[in-house]
């Protein structure tokens, strides 16, 4: 026997109030409080396979071995669970989204609680729920929230997200609008650099993110749609403004992501459908509503020009170990 093995299936989350700077880069700790909704349509499935054959550490992403960068963030996360496990074995990570990866649908989310939750168990490494979000956040800081089942806060400078509701508090639906598959320009991590060194608008996004974080925690534990909507949509485009200001920008939104912004606010205002959009790194739209608007939301997206396909979600559970 060579070494642990074990197999984790982590779904994504969406920010209804975003995160976007870092109090500390090298901790990962972030500047702003954020709450997220994880999403049971959007999941990786991952395996580490401790192997004492092994010289370094490998990672299969999609049926293919990959290198560089993303291969030295899984490697770092490895390190951190051996130096908790006593172990110096290496390992090979296989991992699998069922949506498109990095393309602002926050595949390291998923990829990097996964992996945390994968890694502890093949290592053997003692690490309850608190700890293993801490190490999913140093890979990446909204894989901290993964972790956990339903909505999902992360306090500035917090070690470990923790769970504000379960996934059964709320029965809504988000609605993904996939608008292109091609793999986003920046990476979130130097988009947020950027931003914080060069945006003007950056100290205002600051200020302000807090008292967003604080209407939508109210609204989520009220349940009450119509006052997380707004709140929720200027959290995302308040981050986007302070994106926009940066010298050069830092773009993520397209003609599609901004057709499908009108749509989500004419099916208010025209349809009278209570749907609320918010959008990450990348040119997806992800629309909030009921369950029972859901069906309309998708097929009024799906109208929109560069609108390629939709992803209906409902809230998801907690990362969990499964038989191999
Ligand atoms: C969020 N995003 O709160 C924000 C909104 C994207 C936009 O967290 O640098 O991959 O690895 O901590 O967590 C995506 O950034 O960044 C993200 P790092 P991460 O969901």
């Amino acid at each position: 026997m060579s070494g642990g093995r074990a197999r984790v299936v982590a779904c994504s989350n969406i920010a209804l109030a975003k995160y976007w700077g870092k109090a500390d880069e090298a901790q990962n700790l972030t500047a702003v409080p954020s709450l997220s909704l994880t999403l049971d349509a959007l999941r990786t499935t991952t395996e580490v396979a401790v192997d004492a054959t092994l010289q370094r550490d490998e990672l299969i992403l999609g049926g293919r071995a990959v290198a560089g960068r993303p291969l030295a963030r899984a490697a770092a996360l490895l390190e951190r669970v051996r130096a908790l496990s006593g172990s110096r074995l290496h390992a090979r990570v296989t991992s699998e989204n069922d949506f498109p990866t990095a393309s602002g649908l926050a595949s390291s989310a998923s990829g990097f609680a996964a992996l945390a939750l994968a890694a502890a168990r093949a290592y053997g490494a003692p690490l309850g729920p608190g700890a293993l979000s801490a190490v999913a956040r140093r890979g990446s800081a909204s894989a901290a929230r993964s972790l956990h089942g339903g909505f999902v806060e992360l306090l500035a400078g917090a070690e470990e997200a923790r769970q504000l509701a379960p996934e059964t508090h709320w029965d809504v639906r988000m609605v993904v609008a996939v608008t292109t598959l091609a793999a986003k320009g920046e990476s979130s991590t130097s988009g947020m650099l950027h931003t914080a060194r060069t945006s003007p608008y950056y100290g205002a996004w600051l200020e302000h993110a807090p008292r967003l974080f604080e209407e939508i925690r109210a609204a989520v534990l009220a349940r009450d749609l119509a006052a997380l909507g707004p709140a929720m949509e200027q959290s995302a485009l308040a981050m986007h403004a302070s994106m926009l200001a940066s010298r050069p920008a830092v773009i993520y939104l397209n003609a599609a992501s901004l057709a499908a912004l009108a749509r989500v606010r004419a099916l208010r205002e025209v349809d009278g459908v209570s749907a609320w959009a918010t959008m990450d790194a990348g040119p997806h739209v992800k629309v909030l509503a009921s369950a029972e608007d859901a069906p309309r939301v998708r097929d009024a997206l799906l109208a929109v020009a560069g609108v390629e396909r939709t992803i209906v979600s409902a809230p998801g559970p907690a990362a969990r170990v499964i038989e191999p």
